[in-house]
């Protein structure tokens, strides 16, 4: 399988608070690092080195990734994530190697229930977010933008190989993740929703265009709340997680949580108790899979997440490395004839993570040959 890696996805390394303390985020540069080296080393995938547009010499790859991403995130919120650092550093609020942090987020209040941006840099940074988990350091934008733009990529890639025999399947090395954001709000590591740009870039490019219908399989440990609510009420998408219950981002992902208009029916939440052990996980797989086959959708977007590892900081699964195979094998067993883009979410437990990559790539490409 095809796997896309940018350099820039390094640059954005930024600090989170646990408990009283600020602590590196575990969403580091280190995660893509570990990853690339075991995917070198094996040699059997084809890793592929892509520039992002910030550093091309043509501006029009910039303009063309911008006008995808707007089709999901506000101006504003943009131009928020590519000038807050230096606008904090021009009131001298913060030193070159420092992060901003949020603080004071929008609530729920009676008199209104859509407020302006503030003007005040520090309510800015809180408006533009909904948790801690989502700093802001000199290079977040340049990762964003790379990020964003591997998801964009590997949809051109899909299509480029659509001639080619069988459901073809790229896999895009994403940094920063993206399930948690929307449109106006960064979160849970999360600035630009990638799956998002790979929906609209394939709208942008395929046959079908507006009409597609298109599927989402969330595996990341934590609900893909961003994801679910951009498609809430979009009777295209089918959006489905497993996902630990009653865990980050707390306020969504319950299986009540079915859609909205004429979209009802069309996001399927399948909470898993935590501590949950392969078995019981694989049975929640096989109903997201079954309902995804079942709306007949043209194209696939994966958030892969290996937050769900027995080891993981963040996650309480059962999961172990040889497990990972035989989701990736699940996955394309029901789903073999889909074109499918998979987008790398979560995942902490740094020495595991480069051959739990690997192990579902070889379950997926096994399932390929057969
Ligand atoms: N301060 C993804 O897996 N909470 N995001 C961290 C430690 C945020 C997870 C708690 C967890 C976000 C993409
Ligand atoms: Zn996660």
């Amino acid at each position: 399988m095809i796997v896309l890696y940018d350099p820039d996805t390094l640059l954005h390394d930024t600090v989170e608070l646990v408990g009283a303390k600020i602590r590196s985020a575990l969403e580091s540069p280190a995660r893509t690092r570990t990853i690339v080296e075991k995917l070198s080393e094996s040699g059997e995938h084809g890793l592929r080195t892509i520039q992002s547009p910030l550093t091309s010499d043509d501006p029009s790859e910039l303009k063309a990734l911008l006008s995808i991403i707007e089709r999901t995130h506000g101006r504003e919120y943009l131009d928020h994530l590519k000038n807050a650092f230096d606008q904090w550093r021009a009131e001298q609020l913060i030193e070159q190697h420092e992060n901003i942090l949020p603080e004071c987020f929008v609530y729920p209040t009676k008199a209104h229930s859509d407020p302006r941006p503030p003007k005040d840099l520090f309510a800015r940074a809180g408006y533009f977010a909904f948790d801690m988990s989502s700093g802001i350091m000199f290079q977040t934008y340049r990762s964003v933008i790379a990020s964003a733009n591997l998801a964009s990529e590997s949809v051109s890639y899909l299509l480029d190989f659509k001639h080619s025999h069988g459901a073809p399947s790229v896999f895009a090395l994403c940094r920063p993740p993206g399930h948690h954001c929307d449109g106006n709000r960064a979160g849970g590591y999360c600035y630009v929703n990638n799956v998002a740009v790979c929906i609209s870039k394939y709208r942008s490019l395929s046959v079908s265009g507006e009409f597609a219908r298109i599927g989402i399989l969330d595996l990341d440990f934590h609900h893909g709340n961003g994801t679910q609510e951009l498609y809430y009420s979009d009777p295209q998408v089918f959006y489905a997680s497993i996902h630990g219950e009653d865990e980050f981002p707390y306020y969504t992902g319950a299986d009540s949580e079915t859609g909205a208009g004429d979209a009802v029916g069309a996001n399927l939440n399948l909470p898993l108790a935590t501590g949950s052990d392969f078995g019981e996980y694989m049975k929640k797989l096989n109903q997201a899979l079954i309902a995804l086959r079942d709306f007949r959708p043209e194209f696939l977007v994966v958030s892969l997440g290996f937050d769900t590892f027995h080891l993981d900081p963040l996650g309480s699964f059962q999961i172990s490395t040889e497990h990972y195979a035989l989701i990736a094998a699940g996955v394309r067993r029901v789903l073999a004839d889909l074109p499918t883009v998979i987008l790398l979410e979560g995942g902490y437990a740094l020495e595991h993570l480069g051959e739990n990559v690997k192990s579902f790539l070889e379950g997926w490409e096994a399932r390929m040959r057969e």
